[in-house]
């Protein structure tokens, strides 16, 4: 439920107010790794270097066999027929961005109006933050209308104690509104310790997957865009989820059950 296709930039330019230039990552080399890794489906999200402009993921979906669902970035004054083009592809959702290294800042009323007029198809909300603006963030996504997906787990900063306030905050935010999801993933972001076990990102993860079973999400965040330190190496994260969900019933539920429900 988190990965990107980019470009290729000679069909599918990347948006001129970009932050970065990511290599090509095509949805036939997405599609390929889902099938080597042995996954069945793909949510691909929508990354800040294509802006606005959604053709690369809608022509990802379409090429898909139904075998992909969508995340988009829409601006206020996208049509509803844009609108009906995106759902009819697979898009299910828009998504925020609030990581300052990747976007300017757009004013909440804005957003507030995208989450409005996209409530109706029964799309939800993806959000990506950094742990300390949360608290500035939060009446903001307690007022969404719609589902609230959160990016890796709200980018914990892992070397705090999984029972400090930081991560407290965000198991509250959770408790408190049920309406909002975390995905369980990057640890090879979140990472100190590093590759290949992510060690200090398990307690992190798994506190939220036995916490909120219904409510977490997967993926690997292929191809990566930004890692500096090192390129993770996707079949050592999907190693990474018996470790974060524990049982047969958590893992079918994390991998199966809550993305279904929420995009198919
Ligand atoms: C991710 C993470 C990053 C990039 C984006 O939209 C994006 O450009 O989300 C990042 O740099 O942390 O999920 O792909």
């Amino acid at each position: 439920a988190h990965c990107h296709v980019f470009g290729p930039e000679a069909q599918f330019p990347f948006a001129p107010e970009r932050k970065y230039t990511p290599c090509d990552a095509s949805r036939d080399q997405l599609f390929a790794l889902r099938d080597y890794l042995g996954f069945e489906r793909n949510v691909i999200v929508q990354a800040t270097c294509h802006g606005n402009d959604n053709r690369a993921l809608v022509d990802a979906l379409k090429h898909s066999n139904g075998r992909a669902r969508g995340v988009a970035s829409v601006a206020r004054d996208v049509s509803d027929a844009e609108l009906r083009e995106m759902h009819a592809a697979g898009v299910r959702g828009t998504r925020f961005n609030f990581v300052r290294r990747l976007v300017d800042f757009t004013p909440r009323e804005v957003l507030a109006e995208i989450a409005q007029r996209i409530a109706p198809l029964g799309w939800h909300v993806v959000v990506y933050f950094e742990a300390q603006d949360l608290p500035e963030l939060w009446d903001f996504f307690t007022a969404l209308p719609t589902t609230v997906v959160v990016d890796h787990m709200g980018r914990p900063d892992v070397g705090n104690p999984v029972a400090g306030p930081e991560f407290a905050r965000f198991l509250r935010l959770m408790r408190e509104h049920p309406n909002v999801w975390s995905k369980v993933t990057c640890p090879e972001r979140l990472s100190k310790s590093g590759p290949p076990g992510y060690d200090d990102v398990v307690p992190f993860a798994r506190r939220l997957v036995e916490t909120f079973p219904d409510r977490v999400l997967w993926g690997t965040d292929w191809p990566h865009p930004n890692m500096k330190g090192h390129m993770p190496d996707d079949g050592k994260l999907v190693d990474y989820v018996p470790r974060i969900a524990v049982t047969p019933e958590l893992q079918r539920k994390l991998l199966v059950d809550n993305p279904m429900r929420l995009y198919w």
